[in-house]
Order: C-alpha cells, then structure tokens, then sequence
C-alpha cells in the first residue's frame, strides 16, 4: 500500500534526556503502529551518508557531527497518509514556530537538536527505513 509508511530517529539530545517514552507515546496516541525500532549510533561517516541529500546546505556539518554524538532510537511508522501526517505531529523544523500539541514543541530544544527526524516523501521513507532495518526486522 503506497503512502502507509514513514520513518523516523528520536535524536541524540532527546534519547540522551530520557525522552525515548513520552515521544514514543505521542506517536502511538497519535496513531502510528511501530512497525521496527533499534537504538543506535551512527558514526560521521554513517550520519552523512544518511543526510547526504542536504551536504550543500550550510548546516551539513554541524547536522552531521550533532547527529553522531550519541545514540538515536530509528522507527518505521505504518498509517494512512504517515509521511504527511507525521510531519503534522512533529511539527515546525524550528522549535519556535511548531504548533501547540506538536512533538518538537514539547521535546525540541533548537532548531538543530530538534527531537525527531521525519521522512519527506514516501521515496525518501522507503529508502530511510532501508539504510537502518532489513526485511526481518519488520513486523
Ligand atoms: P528532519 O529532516 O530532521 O525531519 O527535519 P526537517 O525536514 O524539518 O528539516 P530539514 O530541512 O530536512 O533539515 C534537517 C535537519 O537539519 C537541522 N537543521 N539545522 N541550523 C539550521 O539552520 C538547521 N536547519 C536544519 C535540523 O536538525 C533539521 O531537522
Ligand atoms: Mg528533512
């Protein structure tokens, strides 16, 4: 079925405050079904090719360093619509803008240490929860 899946990390400073539960919560209430799910680190090297898409932007390096630095909690997500509606949930890349009732508004702390990474495109979901689970870990 196209369009039921999405992914998504809990970043490094949100795993580190013991956040892993009340953003996997709000995701579950939000009615996403966890589909697979590790915690991980990834090495620079790892982080950039994740991120690969945005290496010309001026914030690459800093997104690739900050999102090496401990470990994230990787997720595929299954619902109708995810990539747009979990975009929905988190909210706003920066903090400051997200709505009331949003993931980053409660767990974000800048707009880089922004709590969660949300696929854009189902394209972009299919080949994220690809490069973090093979087919066995998917239930
Ligand atoms: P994400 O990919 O993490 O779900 O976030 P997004 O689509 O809302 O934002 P995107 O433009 O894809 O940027 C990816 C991540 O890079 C960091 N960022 N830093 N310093 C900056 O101006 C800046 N802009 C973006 C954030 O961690 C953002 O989530
Ligand atoms: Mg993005």
């Amino acid at each position: 079925m196209a369009g039921n899946i999405t992914f998504t990390m809990i970043k490094p400073d949100a795993v580190a405050d013991n956040h892993i539960g009340g953003i996997t919560q709000m995701i579950e209430e939000g009615g996403f079904r966890i589909v697979a799910m590790k915690k991980t680190r990834l090495t620079e090297e790892r982080a950039g090719k994740f991120y690969e898409v945005h290496k010309e932007r001026p914030f690459y390096n800093d997104l690739v360093k900050y999102m090496s630095k401990g470990p994230i909690v990787a997720m595929i997500l299954e619902k109708d619509n995810a990539v747009e509606d979990f975009r929905t949930l988190i909210g706003a890349t920066n903090p400051e803008q997200a709505a009331e009732g949003t993931i980053r508004k409660k767990y974000a702390k800048s707009i880089e240490s922004n709590a969660v990474h949300g696929s854009d495109s189902d394209e972009n979901a299919q080949i994220e929860g690809d490069f973090f689970f093979s087919a066995d870990e998917r239930f």
